[in-house]
């Protein structure tokens, strides 16, 4: 037994060793130090704490009004939210936490996060890993938990970074600002684009950090810049979020990710393509169901190019979802492929969480070319070999 503990140690030591250094060396992909609130404050934490010393929190750094809020602690007889574990963090007006990162200068990163408003007011929250700065609006609540993740995207310029979280809001209670939990960071690459398809990432395979026990996905607010995306190669071009899902707790088309569209009308996600002007091209897609209790119909307004069509979700006892498509001719080099919820959505079980169509597997190709007719070459040489096969032994 003492043999067995002596080497427990040994490896505590060479685990707490090996993060030390990843945290110096090079931000990894997943929880950022101390990210999640977790780690005790020299002092104790402030619910266990009997004076009421500065604050501190463990690899942060502080401005303003900073408060570690503990699961179960009530204010103005409501209870506070905090989305992971037992504590969290709430900014108050004009307040901010930052933390400092190596990073890989030239490299697109996307940082996941959670958040939650407190009060019922215009409440956002500043991320920023400057110069690049984004407003995430708090003001819509996607689920009825009252929290989310959230994911944004940049650009480093620099091989040290700084982590930013302001909440730069100026409500007249100064205890209203938004809470915030589980921060992870992931360094992005972009897919290579296939050589049959002119979506990039059509899949949805590459995206922000997900946590494995976070059942809500990942909101993707708007996001203008197609070079600095959580999802590369997307757009978010519309004031609300869509939710990026993965396989382990929704219905997911095809491999391990997709995006629910979320936000009706005003949730839309576009990705300009590259295309050949007066060719004939072909839109697909898988359309589904998230699995979520989502109340049905569903269904998405598809764009490419200079069409657009409803498509209708049509349930089928064998799978959770089907393919689509939409022909159009390119009018230019790009050309772009859209996609929003006909219908806003919510689930069946607790009516207020907002859902909707999934989509997932977004081909572009050029349908001039009689791809059926190579399919068919491919079978043909298939069904050859196979007899050569047959012949032979
Ligand atoms: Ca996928």
């Amino acid at each position: 037994m003492a043999h067995t503990t002596s080497r427990n140690k040994w490896v505590s030591l060479f685990v707490l060793l090996f993060a030390h250094l990843a945290t110096t060396i090079l931000a990894e992909d997943g929880p950022v130090p101390n990210g999640n609130f977790e780690t005790a404050p020299s002092n104790g934490f402030p619910s266990e704490a009997i004076t009421d010393g500065p604050i501190e929190i463990p690899s942060w750094k502080l401005n303003g009004t900073v408060e570690l809020v503990s699961s179960g602690e009530k204010q103005g007889g409501m209870i506070l939210i905090v989305p992971q574990g037992s504590h969290a963090v709430r900014l108050g007006n004009d307040a901010e936490i930052s933390q400092e990162m190596k990073v890989e200068k030239g490299s697109t990163y996307s940082v996941t996060f959670s958040a939650a408003r407190t009060c019922a007011q215009l409440e956002s929250l500043n991320v920023s890993v400057p110069p690049a700065s984004q407003n995430i609006d708090l003001q819509t609540l996607y689920n009825v938990q009252g929290w989310d993740p959230y994911a944004m995207a940049f650009e480093a310029e620099d091989d040290n970074v700084r982590l930013v979280f302001r909440n730069p809001g100026m409500e007249d209670d100064p205890t209203c600002g938004p809470i915030i939990d589980d921060i992870a960071i992931k360094k992005l690459f972009t897919p290579d684009k296939p050589k049959d398809n002119a979506v990039v990432n059509g899949d949805f395979e590459e995206g922000p950090w997900m946590f494995k026990n976070v059942t809500l996905g990942v909101l993707l607010p708007t996001n203008l810049d197609e070079e600095t995306s959580s999802i590369p190669g997307w757009m978010v071009e519309s004031n609300r979020a869509v939710r990026y899902i993965d396989s382990f707790h929704y219905a997911v088309p095809q491999g391990k990710r997709a995006v629910e569209l979320v936000s009706g009308k005003e949730g839309i996600i576009s990705q300009n393509v590259e295309t050949t002007a007066n060719k004939p091209y072909s839109l697909t897609f898988s359309l589904g169901h998230a699995g979520d209790q989502c109340k049905q119909p569903l269904a998405v307004m598809a764009f490419a190019g200079d069409q657009a069509q409803v498509v209708h979700y049509t349930p089928n006892s064998n799978s959770t979802f089907h393919s689509a498509n939409l022909n159009f001719t390119a009018k230019a080099e790009r050309s772009r492929i859209a996609f929003y919820s006909v219908y806003y959505n919510t689930r069946t079980d607790d009516m207020s969480s907002l859902c909707g169509p999934v989509i997932d597997d977004v081909r572009v190709w050029f349908s001039g070319c009689k791809r059926t007719g190579f399919g068919a070459l491919g079978l043909g040489f298939g069904i050859g070999f196979w007899l050569v096969v047959l012949v032979l032994f």
